[in-house]
């Protein structure tokens, strides 16, 4: 199983805001662009067809060593032997979820309050989503929680967090700021014409508002 990496991005899927690409194609652009780390959300296709497109994204993350996880559908993950899966505050709980994973695989779970985040850290997640910090275009039920979480978790999270929600060329630079460490992007990658360009970008601008 491929850990949970140190990185600065982490790259998410959503095949209705990909310009007509697959999610196979956009993740082999992200993975050409050096990501080390694929969460495949997909909230429109059938599980058949997701898990066709899981089991080749397995097959490239896997040449490349890149950690890979799914969101929300753990027999998907499991299907495929992802290295994990992502679940949120409505999902099957950490609890059953680990207890369907086994502690060799990663387990996220998004949280949109340090009262959630303790949860999540006590349960024995490998890591935390924190957000939506901004507002986004992308179909999440909740709405943004602002700076204020953000920095909470920045100073109290004793496990990796990624900072999410509405993450993009003029919002990153704030984000890292007020310590957002690794930041989980959806529509500002995939509906890039230039992928590589813009993971490209993004870095360049946390490493500059880290300095
Ligand atoms: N969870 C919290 S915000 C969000 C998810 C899945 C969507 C983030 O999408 P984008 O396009 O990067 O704002
Ligand atoms: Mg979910």
């Amino acid at each position: 199983m491929i850990p949970f990496p140190d990185t600065d991005i982490y790259c998410i899927t959503d095949s209705r805001q990909s310009l007509g690409r697959s999610n196979v194609d956009v993740v082999r652009l992200m993975l050409e662009a050096g990501a080390r780390v694929i969460q495949y959300r997909e909230k429109n296709l059938k599980a058949g067809q997701m898990l066709k497109e899981c089991l080749e994204i397995r097959a490239l993350t896997m040449e490349r060593g890149v950690c890979f996880l799914v969101n929300d559908y753990l027999d998907i993950a499991l299907l495929a032997d992802a290295d994990g899966a992502h679940i949120g505050q409505d999902d099957i709980p950490l609890s059953e979820a680990r207890g369907l994973l086994g502690h060799k695989r990663v387990i996220g779970v998004s949280t949109h309050r340090w009262s959630e985040a303790e949860a999540a850290i006590t349960g024995g997640a490998d890591y935390i989503g924190v957000g939506p910090i901004f507002p986004t275009a992308t179909k999440t039920a909740t709405p943004p929680v602002g700076y204020a979480y953000l920095e909470e978790a920045a100073a109290k999270c004793p496990i990796p967090f990624v900072t999410i929600g509405g993450i993009n060329e003029n919002t990153i630079a704030g984000a890292v700021e007020r310590g957002a460490r690794c930041c989980a992007v959806v529509s500002a990658i995939t509906m890039s014409e230039d992928i590589a360009g813009k993971m490209q970008l993004l870095r360049k601008l946390m490493s500059e508002a880290r300095k």
